[in-house]
């Protein structure tokens, strides 16, 4: 089933950091949709929760780079 997480992102400073957040979000089989906001600071995930999970979203983040609150 398609559910949507939100997941607080620290660490971005500037639209390369969005557009490299995003891009490792959507590499992920089973995610969907991904929009991510420099102003939030957060990411918006639509994923198959049978094939990826929250735990794995924080993972992609964190090994980017960046901080998954
Ligand atoms: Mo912007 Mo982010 O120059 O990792 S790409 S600071």
């Amino acid at each position: 089933a398609a559910k949507q997480t939100v997941i607080g992102v620290g660490g971005m400073h500037c639209q390369g950091c969005v557009k490299n957040v995003t891009n490792v979000l959507q590499a992920l089989p089973g995610v969907e949709q991904v929009e991510v906001s420099l102003d939030a600071a957060r990411a918006v995930i639509v994923h198959d929760e049978a094939r990826v999970g929250e735990a794995q979203l924080r993972e992609a983040i964190e090994d980017a780079g960046f901080d998954a609150l």
